[in-house]
């Protein structure tokens, strides 16, 4: 006998043990069939549930609980009405399905290199457009909605016939350089009228719509916007399903009862390359998973032509036969015609092929998956909209290729597919009834019905109940005043108290939340860092959010920074994890956009966790022209001294350098920090400019001095000259950057003192704007101006800066020598340009230890500087 403790919760729902004595089962199963027919289903609840208890008690083992059969859960008699017009909405989807074909095929046969998909959208066709005439609202208050993303030929084919973009623009499908062309998947970037969030990578989309749905909550329980009523809607590929960031997220959905947040996971039960689980089951996993992190898990899985056939199956010989069927099979199944299905499926037992002996092999051939029969999946949004206290996930059975005929649909590689010939075309016309000529079909025309037909008034109407069009991006919030005093302090420098750049960060981090206008706009993230980097004060001053409030007297209640959870609580504290972190702070990040208020998120986390760690999102938060502040602590190989290895960072200020609409800066003092931070609010909360920030902060505690009159440019360009060396013969040109300065600073003491060579000192604050700097001089290209604004050939900041000193250039800086490196082309020539850096493993040892293991201490710049004084 099978032992049910043994069996997994997804392999359970095929395994039935073999029934020792049936006669017993029976009596049973005739007794709970009396009691529910005279009693009603409450009451069985309530006698099944009393039957488990007990169960329990005396430790029987019992089956996962998490797996429901394979049919819908939703039940004929509870299924509402549908609202709309079948007949008129069918056509408008034949419409639009017809239009994603063709512009894909269309580019295809231009330019076979172009690529796009028709198999996925062909799926997933009738979940949108459920989705655009009866529940997706739009406008200021309307609901926010992640697009699987290569799903986008039919978002971008509905916003045609609704008139939103021209025929031009699908022609140009794939084809962006020219300026009116479509983007492949959904990024804000590049169509920044049109997609709000980017979710080409597969994963971050699910991840991300969990912490929107979170933030809107947040802001709501905050009393900055009201939330109530709007809905995030993620639709996620079933594949995609195996991205680590589509699960990481889904226990925290539940524990904050995020009724607000609705899945949607299209499964055709295919990825790329097969079948999703081709031996298992992918809805059941699901199904399992879902449910035992605590959703609301809604079963959309066959059409209503399967209703009768459950109807007349007294035994549950549908759902045995399902049971038996893995991913695999079923994927065999829509790949083949009518007549292989009854041979293959329904024939396999008796009183089975007895359930559909009335249905003709094209009957069988037209049964319906769930996902594609709009009643059944009204019927499931329509519960999920409804569904109080819990996150929903929709798992739509569905078939890739949908309608593709015997060239694409259920077929392994019809994810690829994109070349339909003159036959599929035909066959593709006939199956939705399409009203297209032969000529039509070939040359693949666009299809808009009439402006004044029926179809395209019904399309519009249902738009306008449904509070406009989607998927819509605004660009620009109200601006928020940067305050001046807090920066103001810093400039004075600390008058020779010795702080790190990370205190100094969080004195200003309090300061920021205390302004009147502004305070209230600042999100400060963490991710079980917060006592690292120094922030636990602002646990009593703001409060940690947490929406069911503090249920708990903390255990440090009686000290002065007792750990405060409040339901209005400012700070996010993810827990140890940097992707929902991340993800968090794009939600604020991109709040001015989303929600039309503008927040200034600042994440603060160990820089070696940041770039390494979440870098796919980071691009998703250029993607989305995020704006705020990130802020790597802890940050440098060398300064964050015992850790070691894998906590020390050497590579986050490189990788920066290649994000164009990032800012990084590496500053030293405190007075840099201050220019650094209110240049950037100025910027993002006041100019509206779609930047972001990355600024590192390091944990060694050293006096800060006033800014230097007139540092502020050169501050903000990247490089300014911190002092003059003296008047010797001998002259160098020494860098810094960062932790890595004061090394410089005690270099050129010595160089000036012991070896009567005069320093000139330069605080570099960013290699990497000073490469950005130095691209727009040389007269970048496109795709740099695009990001950076376009710029006339001049001189660059390197150049204006360094060309009229003398004597040999050597840089350091607490980064790999590749950092140091970026600006060597606009360095003037013949001068012995040598970077130095924190190349190789990183290790534990003091500071001092480490940078002259790594040889950027003062004994080694002065060491190089000395070596390039020879060679000149
Ligand atoms: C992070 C990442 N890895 C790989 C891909 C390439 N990719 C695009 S679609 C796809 C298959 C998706 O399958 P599924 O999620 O089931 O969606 P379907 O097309 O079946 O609806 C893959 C592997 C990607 N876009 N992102
Ligand atoms: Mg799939």
């Amino acid at each position: 006998m099978t032992d049910l403790t043994e069996l997994t919760a997804s392999a359970f729902w095929r395994v039935t043990p073999p029934d020792l004595d049936p006669v017993e089962t029976r009596e049973w199963l005739e007794a709970f069939e009396a009691l529910l027919e005279a009693e009603g289903a409450e009451r069985a609840t309530f006698l099944l549930r009393k039957l488990l208890e007990r169960a329990r008690a005396r430790q029987v083992p019992l089956p996962p609980v998490f797996n429901t059969p394979y049919r819908n859960t939703i039940p004929l008699e509870e299924q509402p009405q549908y609202p709309g017009h079948l007949e008129i909405e069918n056509r408008i989807g034949a419409a639009v399905r017809w239009n994603a074909l063709a512009m894909v095929v269309r580019a295809n046969r231009a330019h076979p290199e172009l690529g796009g998909h028709i198999a996925s959208y062909a799926s997933a066709a009738d979940l949108f457009e459920v989705g655009f005439n009866h529940f997706f609202r739009a406008g200021a208050s309307g609901d926010l909605v992640y697009f699987q993303p290569h799903s986008a030929p039919g978002v971008y084919a509905r916003a045609f016939l609704e008139g939103r973009l021209a025929e031009e623009r699908l022609a140009h499908y794939r084809r962006e350089t020219a300026g009116r062309g479509l983007s492949s998947y959904c990024h804000p970037w590049l169509m920044p009228d049109f997609w709000q969030f980017p979710t080409g990578s597969m994963g971050l989309g699910p991840i991300n719509a969990i912490y929107q749905a979170r933030f809107l909550r947040y802001l709501e329980n905050r009393g900055i916007l009201s939330t109530a009523g709007r809905k995030v809607w993620a639709f996620v590929g079933d594949g995609e399903m195996d991205e680590p960031e589509s699960l990481a997220a889904l226990s925290l959905a539940a524990r904050e009862g995020l009724d607000n947040l609705i899945f949607v996971v299209n499964c055709n039960l295919q990825r790329l390359d097969g079948p999703v689980r081709g031996n298992g089951s992918i809805i059941q996993e699901l199904e399992g998973l879902f449910a035992g992190a605590g959703w609301n898990v809604i079963k959309l899985m066959w059409g209503s032509d399967w209703d009768p056939l459950f109807a007349r199956d007294r035994d549950g010989v549908i759902v045995r036969r399902l049971h038996e069927t893995v991913d695999g099979e079923f994927q065999l199944y829509a790949a083949t015609d009518g007549r292989f299905n009854r041979e293959h499926f329904f024939n396999k037992y008796p009183e089975l092929q007895a359930i559909v002996a009335h249905l003709s092999d094209e009957d069988i051939d037209r049964l319906r998956r769930g996902g594609h029969d709009p009643v059944k999946i009204y019927a499931a949004y329509h519960r999920a909209v409804r569904h109080a206290g819990q996150p929903s996930v929709i798992l739509a059975k569905t078939k890739k290729g949908f309608g593709m005929g015997h060239w694409g649909q259920g077929k392994m590689g019809t994810h690829q597919q994109k070349k339909l010939d003159d036959e599929a075309l035909r066959e593709f016309r006939d199956r939705f009834a399409l009203p297209l000529a032969d000529e039509q079909l070939s040359s693949l025309a666009f299809f808009r019905p009439a402006e004044d037909s029926a179809e395209m008034k019904y399309l519009h109407a249902r738009r306008q109940a449904l509070g406009g069009y989607l998927p819509a991006r605004a660009a620009a919030a109200p601006a928020i005043a940067v305050p001046e005093p807090a920066f103001a302090r810093l400039r004075e420098g600390s008058h020779g108290r010795e702080h790190s750049t990370t205190m100094i960060f969080v004195q200003l981090l309090a300061h920021l939340l205390r302004d009147p206008a502004l305070g209230r706009h600042v999100v400060p993230i963490v991710a079980d860092e917060a006592r690292t980097f120094g922030l636990q004060a602002l646990f009593r001053q703001v409060g940690i959010y947490a929406s069911f409030g503090q249920l708990y007297e903390p255990e440090d209640h009686d000290e002065l920074l007792y750990y405060k959870e409040a339901k209005d609580g400012q700070i996010l504290e993810e827990g140890i994890t940097e992707a929902g972190a991340m993800s968090s702070w794009i939600a604020a990040a991109t709040s001015y956009s989303s929600l039309g208020v503008p927040m200034l998120p600042c994440y603060i986390f160990y820089s070696m966790f940041g770039f390494q760690r979440v870098g796919d999102l980071l691009w998703a938060a250029a993607d989305s022209r995020a704006r705020g502040f990130l802020l790597g602590a802890t940050a440098g190989r060398t300064t964050l001294s015992g850790e070691g290895l894998q906590h020390q960072d050497g590579t986050s200020h490189l990788a920066a350098s290649t994000i164009p609409s990032l800012r990084a800066y590496d500053p030293c003092f405190g007075y840099e920090l201050a220019v650094i931070l209110q240049d950037g609010m100025r910027r993002m909360l006041e100019a509206q400019e779609d930047v972001f920030y990355y600024v590192t902060l390091m944990n060694e505690n050293y006096a800060h001095p006033a800014i230097p009159a007139g540092a502020e440019e050169g501050i903000l360009r990247g490089m300014y000259r911190l002092r003059a060396g003296g008047s010797h013969e001998r002259r160098v040109q020494l860098l810094g950057s960062g932790a890595i300065l004061r090394e410089v600073i005690a270099a050129a003491e010595a160089l000036e003192g012991a070896h009567g060579v005069a320093a000139d000192v330069w605080s570099v604050t960013s290699f990497t704007e000073l490469r950005w700097d130095g691209l727009l001089a040389a007269g970048a290209s496109a795709a740099v101006a695009e990001a950076r604004g376009r710029r006339e050939p001049s001189r660059s900041w390197v150049a204006e800066c360094l060309e009229a000193t003398e004597g040999p250039i050597v840089a350091a800086s607490d980064y790999v020598s590749a950092v140091a490196d970026l600006i060597r082309p606009w360095v003037p020539r013949g001068r012995g340009y040598r970077a130095l850096g924190t190349d190789g493993f990183g290790r534990s040892d003091t500071r001092a230890a480490l940078r002259g293991f790594f040889a950027v201490d003062r004994e080694h710049i002065v060491r190089a500087a000395l070596a390039a004084l020879q060679d000149s």
